[in-house]
């Protein structure tokens, strides 16, 4: 469905190759190692066979609520990464779990294994804690990936009859239930089933829920009263907790829950986008900005607080006790893609990139088989990636990013064609107001040669079957201070347009494009306010965030000084963490002597020697011994 408020339109992934040294490998383990592991846990725990319907009372392991959207994510993982790979063995792994999923489907459409063999007397009565919208959520999500990569309509027509039983359950008129989900996700949900199948229904529940939130009288009352319990003795105490303290058109500051935050804004820029809905676009635009200028972590991870998997006060970004939950950041992305279609400004896809190359990646282990929940910025050795986890929300969700990643690359606007993200590879875009001579619109296809994020020299070439008008627009970076731009090996003029460096001419076939991104290594301070970052420094090289683990230093990595004058060099190592390039440098180490007995002594009484160093990209760390590690560093 054409969106009114978008600016751009992203490349389907079918359209996307990723044939780079940095993500085709992650792509490739995620297909090789990550699906088949998770697809095991997915089995050993008895959440696929929880869709069986065959747990009995008194038995043990019962399907627990959110099951579910675990199964489902696997699934959605599975189906993009078909989609770009076809492999006939995984294929029949999901159709098979497609096939489960609908034989779990009852009658009336309702689609839930928890609710249905657990507490079938239960079901949509307790819609802030109980995850069941968030699971359909999942499951409508799986299914229009399952259908984009199979053209099986099995699964998707399941789902809509689920989303047409919610539809029927929930709404404005007489008799339905007029609540909304605890845990956002069914509304961006919604919006991808009624672009699958047109069905505006979708569109104006998903709008629904989005404008009932918070809401008085307050549903989440209503409800825990007619279930007899007290609403002011929730544990979380706010309806801050799932962006339900007020209406959403009213909040001016990203709370709660994060994932749920990120998954809420991304569903309500789609229903913006959709119905030009400036309102909603306004509140997308402040609590983005509440969310990215003022609680965001360098390595653009979101939500710093355990309790509650929430955010805090504005600048409240501890390191060693981040929660900085896997999905809060791929929520993150989700809401920056969509916003960046409606706005074409590179500070969305900024974030993304910056998201993406640090705070989510540090998310699985480079054999793809662990997984990071928790993503602190600084560790006395004892944080780990786990295999699996009793709240499996991370591991699949990063599995489903990394198998959809070609779409985040590119998009298209009637008349240009955007490169968000540098990555060796292709894409093939229609530019539908792109006339060609013979007739027709104009087919572009765009190859991308580039070391990215190693170096910031990219060459793309142009094809085009006719020589056609189009604007090419190239994000320079945030990061990037300096960069050049040449056209069939000469200096070309152009406009920077939020952000992106727009070239407007006729292509001819082969034009060849040269962006050059200066990538110096960068000492990066926090704002004044960030008190725990107050005197420190990170180090960054264009996209990737570096921290120190131990195993590659010999002085107590948590104590490292870094000069400001400190000579700083940058190589890569193709023989470390499968190649990539270390930062080196001088540093400086508090000597250890004369501390015996002593917690504190004069300062002038201790001294600091020198200390070399090496530091790694974020994403990498805990993939060797295991030690301390640390971003930010005092300066000296
Ligand atoms: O509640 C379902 C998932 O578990 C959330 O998205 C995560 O934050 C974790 O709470
Ligand atoms: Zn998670």
């Amino acid at each position: 469905m054409p969106s009114p408020s978008r600016r751009l339109r992203p490349l389907e992934l079918t359209n996307v190759t990723i044939a780079d040294a940095f993500w085709a490998p992650r792509q490739r383990t995620n297909r090789e190692a990550t699906l088949p592991h998770e697809y095991r846990q997915c089995k050993e725990t008895g959440r696929l066979d929880a869709l069986r319907l065959t747990w009995k009372p008194g038995q043990p392991n019962p399907p627990h609520i959110f099951w579910d959207s675990d199964v489902a994510k696997w699934l959605e993982a599975a189906s993009y990464s078909l989609a770009t790979h076809p492999d006939p063995e995984l294929r029949k792994l999901v159709d098979d779990v497609a096939a489960l999923i609908t034989s779990a489907q009852q009658p009336d459409g309702y689609l839930n294994s928890h609710f249905t063999i657990v507490e079938p007397q239960k079901r949509w009565t307790n819609l802030r804690d109980a995850h069941e919208l968030y699971c359909a959520g999942h499951l409508m999500e799986a299914a229009v990936a399952h259908f984009q990569a199979t053209g099986s309509r099995l699964l998707l027509d399941a789902l809509c009859r689920y989303a047409d039983h919610i539809d029927r359950t929930f709404g404005p008129e007489p008799g339905k239930k007029q609540g909304y989900p605890g845990h956002e996700e069914i509304e961006l949900a919604l919006i991808k089933l009624y672009h699958a199948t047109g069905n505006e229904r979708y569109l104006r529940l998903s709008k629904y829920f989005i404008d009932q939130r918070g809401q008085q009288p307050h549903y989440y009352d209503q409800e825990a009263l007619a279930r007899s319990d007290d609403p002011t003795k929730w544990w979380a105490r706010s309806y801050e907790y799932c962006q339900a303290h007020k209406p959403v058109r009213q909040q001016d500051e990203v709370v709660g829950h994060a994932v749920r935050a990120m998954y809420l804004l991304s569903g309500m820029a789609d229903v913006a986008a959709q119905t030009a809905d400036d309102t909603l676009l306004a509140a997308c635009r402040r609590l983005w900005a509440s969310a990215t200028e003022r609680k965001m972590y360098v390595t653009g991870s979101v939500g710093s607080a355990g309790w509650g998997e929430r955010f805090t006060s504005d600048y409240n970004l501890p390191n060693e006790t981040a929660y900085a939950e896997t999905c809060a950041a791929i929520g993150l992305v989700f809401f920056a893609h969509r916003m960046l279609q409606i706005e074409a400004d590179a500070v969305y896809a900024d974030a993304m990139e910056r998201a993406l190359y640090n705070g989510i990646l540090s998310g699985v282990s480079l054999d793809g088989t662990k997984f990071f929940y928790e993503n602190p910025l600084a560790s006395e050795g004892k944080h780990h990636r786990q295999e699996w986890f009793g709240c499996a929300c991370c591991p699949p969700n990063i599995a489903r990013l990394l198998a959809s990643l070609g779409t985040y690359a590119y998009s298209a606007a009637p008349d240009a064609l955007y490169v968000h993200l540098y990555i060796a590879g292709s894409a093939t875009a229609s530019l539908p107001k792109v006339p060609i001579p013979s007739g027709g619109y104009s087919e572009v296809a765009l190859t991308q040669e580039t070391g990215y994020p190693w170096n910031g020299d990219v060459k793309l070439t142009v094809g085009v079957q006719q020589p056609s008008k189009f604007d090419l627009c190239l994000r320079i970076p945030g990061w990037c201070r300096k960069h050049t731009l040449r056209l069939n090996g000469k200096a070309v003029g152009h406009r920077i347009v939020k952000g992106y460096a727009r070239v407007s001419r006729t292509w001819a076939n082969s034009d060849r494009v040269e962006l050059s991104l200066a990538m110096p290594i960068e000492r990066v301070v926090a704002h004044p306010r960030v008190a725990e970052d107050a005197g420190k420094v990170a180090l960054a090289r264009g996209p990737l965030v570096y921290c120190l683990e131990q195993c590659d230093n010999a002085a107590p990595v948590r104590s490292l000084i870094l000069p400001d004058k400190a000579r700083l060099t940058a190589r890569f190592d193709n023989k470390l963490l499968g190649g990539t390039v270390v930062i080196e440098g001088a540093g400086l180490a508090p000597t250890q002597a004369g501390w015996k007995g002593k917690l504190y002594r004069p300062a002038d009484e201790s001294a600091l020697r020198p200390a070399r160093f090496r530091a790694i990209p974020y994403c990498l760390w805990d993939n060797r011994s295991p030690g301390p590690m640390t971003v930010w560093l005092p300066r000296g």
